[in-house]
């Protein structure tokens, strides 16, 4: 049957298993648009903005584990997706972006709306093509959805001439790929396996540090057996974070610059370090010629461009983490280490990270605590960058896979709220939460209209600090207190909300946080609350820029050893 371009983009979605995409249209895509009607199993979530459609995107694949959609028209509709696809990329989302091209007579002219957008996006994909001809996408769109989800998962994007939508070909989706140069390994290799499971067996005080691949790898189960049989402590990276029970007695939380003290303490002495489906960001390790001195290195990951590029590793398996947790299972031995477990618990009680002191005005590490308590622990949370994103990370406590969605590997600043949007749509039964930052907040705000026309029940909370947060802390300890560019005006909040039909209220002390929370859980719809939290609160513990895990600075009574240490650095 003769099809044309559009029709064939939107057979091969259905195909794919894809249920939404999220977009703005626009000249160049507009022939594509036209044709969604013809398949309503699609169903479109107009976005305000091209940066959110990404972000909601990359939300939707993060909550659901398939791969997330995204449209824009040509030139600044693509260019705006940017942020979007280099934030999927760098935390390994699947995604696939579409973008509209000018008709191919004009490429190349400077014509309206032209843009060499796959010259731009080439270094923040995992793959992109520029489609020439109508007769190759039914195989392009194929290997984009294979290449996004398999393998370590990344953002593929596909630039379509306007001409091309409208072309007739032929057209049958092809049934198998010819991919002879993309064979990702699954499978990790017997023999490192073996030697693994050796120094595992032989350690005394091993650890594991599980990343974002063993959520992504479904490998949750697989981790648990391992940690349990063998008596091994776990921390994660703030992308592993769920990938193993918080609230499991073996759970040391979160490591790296604002990681619990007890956990960078236990990668200072652990003497086995098995690393999983992480890539050894300097987030995790800080300095690196300090990173785990005492340790051997195990490095379990898909992609083998992340074995030895960052840290010195002594076992490297290359493979997918569930599969090769499952072979290492078979050989690893039930062990106890009593010592190494009393040890750490002696540290999480001499080093308490995520106490809350009292104070009569909301403590933004309150709020978000008591946002765990009113949801028992059940929500997804999903960020913006900064201060807030920190104490999301520790002062809620996840143990279920994929339920805190967090830009890591970029540190996008208005992720949250379209984030939010794809994680809620993906999952409706899912009691989402959006924890933001004022700062973060009012860069993709004007997505209020997107769940306000959706009716996405998203909760926002936002953490209105006055301030670029993050950035005035390094100001205050690293800076001489120079706060240079980060005090923050914001518009009444509660008030931006209602003028979009969501309803929301203000929580400017500590006994409005409570009731504030409880109504917005008992609301159907979307609700927001602008928590007017402590201005100057600073996140810690705190390794220093250019500082080693061990030099981490911890609390707030601390404040002098700060001031000691930034004059030393
Ligand atoms: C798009 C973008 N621009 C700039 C930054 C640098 N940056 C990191 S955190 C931060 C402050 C965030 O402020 P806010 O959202 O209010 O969060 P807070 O730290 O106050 O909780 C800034 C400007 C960033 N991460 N992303
Ligand atoms: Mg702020």
């Amino acid at each position: 049957m003769k099809m044309t371009g559009a029709q064939i983009i939107c057979e091969s979605m259905v195909k794919e298993g894809v249920d939404v995409i999220f977009g703005i249209l626009g000249g160049a895509i507009l022939p594509l648009y036209d044709t969604l009607p013809q398949f309503p199993q699609l169903r479109h979530i107009l976005a305000r903005h091209e940066q959110g459609a990404a972000h909601a995107a990359d939300g939707y694949a993060r909550a659901t584990g398939k791969v997330g959609v995204c449209f824009a028209t040509s030139g600044p509709g693509a260019t705006n997706l940017v942020t979007g696809i280099a934030n999927a990329h760098l935390d390994s989302v699947p995604m696939v972006a579409i973008t509209a091209q000018v008709s191919r007579p004009f490429i190349g002219k400077d014509a309206f709306q032209e843009v060499d957008i796959t010259g731009i996006t080439l270094p923040i994909t995992k793959h992109n093509y520029l489609v020439s001809d109508v007769g190759s996408l039914p195989r392009i769109v194929k290997e984009a959805f294979h290449l996004a989800r398999t393998g370590r998962p990344g953002p593929v994007h596909i630039d379509i001439p306007k001409d091309v939508f409208t072309d007739e070909v032929e057209a049958s989706y092809p049934s198998r790929l010819d991919l002879p140069s993309y064979k990702p390994t699954l499978r990790g290799h017997p023999s490192q396996i073996k030697k693994a499971a050796k120094l595992i067996n032989e350690a005394q005080r091993p650890l594991i540090l599980a990343g974002r691949g063993v959520n992504i790898s479904g490998a949750y189960d697989s981790l648990k057996k391992l940690a349990e049989s063998a008596q091994i402590p776990v921390v994660t990276t703030l992308l592993g974070i769920g990938c193993f029970p918080e609230s499991h007695i073996l759970s040391f939380g979160m490591v790296g610059m604002h990681g619990m003290a007890y956990a960078n303490m236990a990668l200072d002495a652990t003497d086995v370090l098995i690393a999983i489906g992480m890539r050894f960001d300097d987030r995790v390790t800080a300095k690196v010629s300090g990173f785990a001195p005492k340790a051997r290195i195990i490095h379990i990951d898909i992609d083998p461009a992340e074995i030895g590029k960052n840290v010195r590793v002594d076992v490297p398996i290359v493979g997918d983490v569930k599969t090769v947790l499952r072979e290492l299972n078979k050989q690893v031995e039930s062990t106890q280490h009593v010592d190494w477990f009393e040890q750490l618990d002696n540290w999480r009680k001499e080093h308490p990270s995520t106490d809350i002191r009292d104070s009569d005005g909301v403590l933004p590490q309150y709020a978000i605590r008591k946002i765990y308590d009113i949801t028992k622990g059940e929500a997804t949370i999903v960020t913006g960058v900064g201060q807030h994103q920190m104490w999301a990370a520790q002062y809620y406590w996840y143990d279920k896979p994929n339920t805190l969605i967090s830009s890591g590997g970029l540190g996008t600043m208005g992720f949250g709220l379209p984030a939010a949007i794809g994680a809620k749509i993906g999952c409706p039964d899912a009691t989402v939460w959006c924890i933001d930052g004022d700062g973060s907040f009012q860069m993709t705000m004007q997505e209020l209209a997107t769940i306000a026309q959706e009716r996405a029940a998203v909760k926002i909370a936002v953490i209105n600090n006055g301030y670029l947060g993050m950035v005035r802390q390094w100001q205050e300890l690293f800076y001489d207190r120079r706060y240079v560019a980060t005090p923050l005006s914001s518009p009444d909040f509660v008030k931006i909300a209602e003028a979009y039909g969501i309803p929301a209220v203000q929580a400017e002390r500590r006994e409005d946080v409570a009731p504030a929370i409880e109504r917005a859980m008992a609301e159907d719809g979307p609700f927001l609350i602008d928590f007017r939290v402590e201005p100057e609160e600073n996140v810690y513990p705190i390794v220093p820029p250019g500082a080693a895990l061990s030099e981490q600075l911890e609390a707030p009574a601390k404040e002098e050893a700060v001031w000691q240490q930034r004059n030393t650095l």
